[in-house]
Formats: C-alpha cells, sequence, structure tokens
C-alpha cells in the first residue's frame, strides 16, 4: 500500500520521576541511542534503527505517565490538510512552532476525544541509523547494547470515548481498525479495544476505554525476533526490571511480547512477531469471553495488573 498521510508514530514524551535514573535505564537497559537533551532539561532518544533524531522524550515530573505523542506525516501539505479537516469536524488545533522540541518542526497539536494530547509534524531531521546510506552493514554495535528495539512502534492509550476516537482516526486522520475487543453481551458488547493502523502493521496506535482520561498503558518497542524478546526478558533478569506479564504471544494482533516498568511506573512493551494486514481486510473481533486468549494466548490469564495499571 501506499504510505500517504499519516506515516507512523514519531515521538512520545514520557515524565519520569528522576530524570537521571531513567536516562541511564532507557540508554543502558533498554537500549536506546541518546541523541540529544535541550534547555528545559528533557533529554532524547531514538531506537537504533529510527533515522530521525528523536521518540522518545523524557520530562522530569511529579508522576509518571505521558506529555503527548507524535505521529510523522508525509510532508506540510498533508499537515495543512489535517488541519483544515480536523477544524472543519470541529477540532481545535494549534501550531507549536518549530525547535521547541530538538530537531523537530512545527508541530499541529490537539486534544483526543480520550483526554490525551495528540500531534502531526512534517519535518524532523534525518540522523540515519549510523550505518550509512551506502553499502551498509546489516547492524552496528547500538544494535547489541540493551535490548536494543529497532524503534518506537506504537502506544495503547487509555481513556474514555473510544468510539468518539475512532470515528477520529478512521474518518478523518486515514488509520483503520484492525481488530478489536468487544465488552460484555449484557452491555450489549461496545468496543472497549480498538486496534488502528496507518500502515500495513497490525496497529500504530491503540485505545481502550478507561474513565480517566489522558492515561498511558504502554509505549513499545519492536524487536526483530522472538529471540530477541527472549533475550530482552533475559537482560530483564539481569537488571531487575520488574515484569507485568511475559514473556507470552498475545491472541489480538499476535505479538510475542513482554511488558514491563520503567523505572517511574511507565509500562513498556518489547515486541516481535503479528502479522502485516491490508486495506480491504475486514477486522479481526475479540469477543469479551475470549478475551483472556487475546490478552494471554498460550494461557488465557485476564492479568489483573495488565488490565489494571495505567499511568
Ligand atoms: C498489544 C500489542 C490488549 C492487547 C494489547 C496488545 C490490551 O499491546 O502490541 O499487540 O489486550
Ligand atoms: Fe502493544
Amino acid at each position: 500500500m501506499a504510505i500517504t498521510g499519516v506515516m507512523r508514530a514519531g515521538h512520545a514524551q514520557l515524565r519520569v520521576l528522576d530524570i537521571q535514573v531513567s536516562r541511564k535505564f532507557y540508554r543502558d537497559v533498554i537500549g536506546l541511542v541518546e541523541t540529544g537533551e535541550d534547555a528545559q532539561g528533557r533529554v532524547y532518544f531514538k531506537a537504533w534503527d529510527e533515522r530521525d533524531h528523536n521518540s522518545i522524550v523524557l520530562r522530569q515530573a511529579d508522576s509518571a505517565g505521558v506529555d503527548f505523542v507524535g505521529y510523522r506525516v508525509l510532508d506540510a501539505a498533508s499537515l495543512d490538510q489535517f488541519e483544515r479537516d480536523l477544524n472543519a469536524r470541529g477540532v481545535a488545533t494549534r501550531r507549536i512552532p518549530a525547535g521547541e522540541m530538538l530537531e523537530t518542526g512545527e508541530r499541529l497539536r490537539f486534544t483526543l476525544p480520550s483526554g490525551h494530547e495528540f500531534e502531526l509534524f512534517a519535518e524532523k531531521a534525518h540522523v540515519g541509523n549510523g550505518l550509512g546510506l551506502k553499502n551498509p552493514p546489516p547492524w552496528g554495535p547500538d544494535a547489541e547494547h540493551g535490548m536494543a528495539p529497532v524503534r518506537f512502534d506504537h502506544c495503547l492509550l487509555y481513556g474514555p470515548n473510544v468510539a468518539a476516537v475512532k470515528a477520529l482516526f478512521t474518518e478523518v486522520l486515514g488509520f483503520r481498525l484492525v481488530e478489536r475487543i468487544l465488552g460484555p453481551v449484557e452491555a450489549g458488547e461496545p468496543e472497549v479495544g480498538i486496534f488502528l493502523s496507518c500502515s500495513n502493521k497490525t496497529h500504530d496506535i491503540a485505545f481502550v476505554e478507561h474513565p480517566n482520561p489522558g492515561k498511558l498503558h504502554h509505549v513499545s518497542f519492536r524487536l526483530n525476533s522472538w529471540e530477541r524478546v527472549q533475550r530482552a526478558s533475559d537482560i530483564m533478569g539481569m537488571n531487575r526490571v520488574p515484569i507485568d506479564m511475559g514473556p507470552t504471544r498475545h491472541g489480538v494482533t499476535r505479538g510475542e511480547t513482554i511488558y514491563a516498568w520503567d523505572p517511574s511506573g511507565n509500562r513498556f512493551e518489547t515486541f516481535a512477531g503479528g502479522y502485516e494486514p491490508y486495506p480491504d481486510w475486514e477486522p479481526i473481533t475479540w469477543t469479551f469471553d475470549e478475551f483472556g486468549h487475546g490478552l494471554d494466548y498460550p494461557t488465557g490469564t485476564l492479568h489483573e495488573s495488565f488490565l489494571g495499571v495505567v499511568s
């Protein structure tokens, strides 16, 4: 498929309780590449195989959670068009000037019906993956440092009004529904979980219905194999990183996954696998009674902390 409009997850700004402890964790345990620090003291990282200057930004704060997430659009014309389409739909937007984030162009900011601050942007400096563009080797030292994910892949956000979020993403932002989780039959089987794609990944963003607005369930990092997921679990053990769930496989999206907590209590995922859906495919549905296997395919366990704890 031709990828136009919104292309991919670009950045997430996470709140952390101690910037130096978190900096070390994201750099040496998760294995991201540190790319800068700005005048506000925010610390910037990229995953090794990303080409953009940054994808994860840490800001010291009194509570954990996510300040905003940003998605990269194809070009400035797409950004202008999304601004017009959002405004026409009654969504108020504002422009954050270029340079407010390091090496990042102007951002179009708005609030989702779930209470999350969401951004689109067209420009972020390409710094490359360190391997060059001519006859590159397949990987270098950054690919072996810590868990070393290849990219910031997606996030799962918890908040109210999932139906309105779905309408906005599918009718204005050009995403499509790939999988969904239904609530109980007694409640009329509302869509309580939605997995949305703007590419041919199973999801570029996902939402779950929750009474509290603006909550982070997890940011997710892509690894290239199940073996790398197991290696990540070894690194979690070596560093006594608290694990929430896994290693296991989701039924939902078929991801091979582990969830764990960063030192501030933000959940992150390291995952591999999944499949490549196309725009003509019908969405997959998980019914409430089978959701345990959607979550943890082999055991069908409804992990209480996974379902209840957000930052
Ligand atoms: C993922 C994923 C739920 C499943 C989550 C799935 C909420 O995070 O990356 O596939 O059941
Ligand atoms: Fe995920």
